[in-house]
């Protein structure tokens, strides 16, 4: 029996150190499949609450046109959010349990989505710096060692690639407009700048999982060298756009070959992630109210799906 277990560990470190991928059939630790339920629902709920800080903006949006771009980005943050909960159904749990454990607490989303959006110029703020650094974050995540989560990346990094192309286009459509658009646009990029950075997770010396993830192969870089990634491809684009970055610390340095910046106010990430941000309460009372107000959908689907199957079996017992 024990030297069953080593030969499955054995299989299962070939199989990360060739960069190989573990598929749901396959032997794996029961960390492994821990800390993997845990990242890939904290990124299925994040996708799932980050539809309304978005959605707040549907009703009031300028144009149809905007509107219609905006009602399919968030369309598409449903989809990535079922792709992911699927991919976390492939490790054992299931995908009610894991809505349970987000209204109830018990699970976490991203920090970004507990500050509120403020003005229309927050849908394209929003667009750029949180899908990029989402883009950011995720374009490694590609190349997870589980199979199920590399796939459903994909996908995610393709869409997500096009929601920062759209934030982008209407923040340069507002920034040649008057300067109260302009002032506008300056305003959100100011709110979201840190709370963007704050995406990455804590520095590393404060990350706790970030070692045994990257051993295994789950996360590919460290959240720190993410977060300078992310602020070394933001500066150009802001520069291109006409806005500046709310930290005077932010400059180019040549010997690095990267720029430097200050340091986002850790505490305050803590508080959000503890439950404690702008629009915490909300959002989950929002997710709450919405599935008890789907209880009927389900009801019903699972009526369906019993019926249909008594009327196969009974179609399958006459022949
Ligand atoms: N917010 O040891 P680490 C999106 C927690 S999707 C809240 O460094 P890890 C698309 C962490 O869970 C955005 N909590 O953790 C979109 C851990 O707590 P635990 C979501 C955070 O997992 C755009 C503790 O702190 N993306 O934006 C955060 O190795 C627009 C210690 O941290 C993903 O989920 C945070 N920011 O690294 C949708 C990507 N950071 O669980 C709508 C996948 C850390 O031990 C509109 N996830 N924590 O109690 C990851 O890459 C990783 O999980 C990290 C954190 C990098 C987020």
């Amino acid at each position: 029996m024990t030297e069953t277990i080593i030969e499955l560990e054995t299989e299962f470190e070939r199989i990360i150190q060739s960069d190989q991928r573990i598929e749901p059939r396959d032997w794996m630790p029961d960390g492994y499949r821990k800390t993997l339920i845990r990242q890939i629902a904290q990124h299925a709920h994040s996708e799932i609450i980050g539809m309304q800080p978005e959605g707040n903006w549907l009703t009031r949006a300028p144009s149809l046109r905007r509107k219609a771009i905006l009602m399919a980005k968030v369309q598409d943050e449903a989809g990535h959010g079922l792709y992911l909960y699927s991919a976390t159904e492939t490790l054992g749990v299931d995908r009610a349990e894991l809505t349970d454990n987000l209204i109830e607490g018990r699970q976490k989303y991203s920090s970004i989505f507990n500050y509120p959006t403020l003005s229309f110029a927050d849908v394209g703020v929003i667009g750029w710096l949180v899908d990029g650094a989402a883009i950011c974050n995720q374009v490694p995540l590609c190349r997870s060692s589980y199979g199920p989560y590399g796939r459903a990346m994909i996908r995610v990094c393709k869409e997500e690639s096009f929601h920062q192309r759209q934030g982008f286009e209407l923040l340069m459509t507002m920034m040649s407009g008057t300067q109260a658009q302009r002032d506008m646009v300056q305003e959100s990029v100011n709110r979201w700048w840190w709370p963007a950075l704050m995406m990455f997770g804590p520095p590393d010396d404060r990350s706790p999982n970030s070692a045994q993830s990257m051993a295994w192969r789950i996360k590919r870089h460290t959240n720190d060298e993410l977060r300078q990634r992310f602020v070394d491809m933001s500066v150009p684009q802001a520069e291109i756009l006409g806005v500046t970055f709310p930290d005077p610390d932010l400059r180019w340095n040549a010997e690095r070959g990267a720029h430097d910046f200050g340091e986002p106010d850790w505490d305050e990430f803590m508080q959000v992630v503890k439950g404690n941000g702008a629009t915490s309460v909300e959002r989950i009372a929002n997710r709450r109210a919405a599935h008890e107000n789907g209880a009927w959908v389900r009801e019903a689907a699972a009526a369906f799906a019993a019926r249909t199957a008594a009327a196969d079996t009974t179609t399958s017992e006459q022949e």
